[in-house]
């Protein structure tokens, strides 16, 4: 009887000795799931400043998807300076961040402070614009807007614009061209990809170029000196963001000119002061430029935090909007 009373009791402890590793594994698990979900990654960012509307909801995605998605988000505000940039992304090396991500407000001039950030183990995401490096292994991946591509659907309006208009016209297509920030990926890349349009038709003629450096108060400035210049009588005006579009209008208003009607107005972001300004007749084309890419930016960020590969490239979804949209079909930009 003792031995079976015995055997009994060794297989009772041996069940509780089962049971308790069973439950304190459990715990374990839950305790790290929680510790995540807490404490989520580090994500450094350094955002280029608050230059445009269209910047200013990127930055609003940005810092909703870190708090919907509990990554721990260190912004920083570059307030248009690279060298602010570079000074953030060392910090976020010094605290030992998970992953870094930025906009590089310019294309060049990254090697350096992105050799430091490879060196300490920190993966490295690429945002909105991009940078010129011989070194692949700077950075993780990129996701952003694709600006060649903005540049040649506002190349391609233009072609059908005026393909449409009159045929008998001789003389050429005069085109003012407002550009992007100097150097920076976007401005380079649209200025190339309505030239690749534009170019195989030999009578549209940029007449001018000048950046404006995606402000409105710069849009402005040079339209004023266009009009009162050797360069004030032309047909179109491509600018690269709506912003400069905006300063630029309200010259054209003030002048009693006729945007839309006398000039072809092309714009790429697609804020929504664009889209009702193509509502009323005064833009002829809005090319959107979609900044809302903040859950994407959190999705790579914590796969990169896991030491999981992530594309090289990725292209954010764009659309064209034109004279022949019905505007009312037009969602909200929220931006
Ligand atoms: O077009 C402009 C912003 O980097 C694509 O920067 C972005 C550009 C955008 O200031 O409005």
């Amino acid at each position: 009887m003792a031995g079976k009373k015995k055997e009994i009791l060794s297989w009772a402890l041996l069940f509780f000795a089962v049971f308790t590793l069973f439950a304190s594994c459990n715990k374990t698990e839950d305790n790290n799931k929680e510790d995540e979900q807490k404490n989520g990654i580090i994500l450094g960012f350094s955002q280029i400043g608050a230059e445009s509307a269209w910047r200013k909801c990127n930055t609003r995605s940005i810092k909703a998807a870190a708090a919907e998605s509990g990554v721990q988000l260190l912004f920083s505000n570059a307030e248009q300076k690279q060298n602010n940039q570079i000074k953030a992304i060392r910090s976020f090396i010094a605290y030992q961040v998970d992953v870094i991500a930025f906009v590089p407000i310019v294309a060049d001039g990254w090697d350096n402070v992105l050799r430091e950030a490879r060196d300490a183990g920190i993966p490295v995401l690429i945002t909105d614009r991009k940078i010129t490096t011989n070194d692949e292994t700077l950075y993780a991946g990129f996701i952003g807007t694709d600006s060649e591509q903005e540049g040649r659907e506002a190349g391609k309006f233009l072609v059908q614009k005026f393909k449409n208009s009159d045929a008998s016209r001789t003389d050429p297509v005069r085109i003012i061209e407002i550009s992007g920030t100097e150097g920076s990926s976007p401005a380079k890349g649209r200025a190339a990809g309505f030239r690749e349009i534009i170019d195989e038709c030999p009578e549209y003629k940029i007449i001018y170029s000048e950046s404006g450096d995606f402000l409105r108060s710069k849009g402005n400035e040079i339209m004023r000196w266009i009009l009162a210049s050797e360069y004030k009588d032309f047909d179109v005006v491509f600018s690269h963001n709506d912003g400069m579009t905006l300063g630029i209008l309200d010259v054209m208003n003030e002048r009693g000119l006729n945007p839309g009607k006398d000039i072809v107005i092309i714009t790429i972001d697609a804020e929504q002061a664009a889209i009702d300004a193509l509502g009323r007749g005064a833009v002829n084309c809005v090319i959107e430029c979609n900044p809302k890419f903040g859950p994407t930016i959190m999705t790579l960020a914590k796969k990169l935090a896991k030491g999981e590969e992530i594309p090289r490239l990725m292209h954010v979804h764009e659309e064209v909007f034109t004279e022949d949209n019905n505007v009312e079909s037009i969602p909200p930009r929220g931006y």
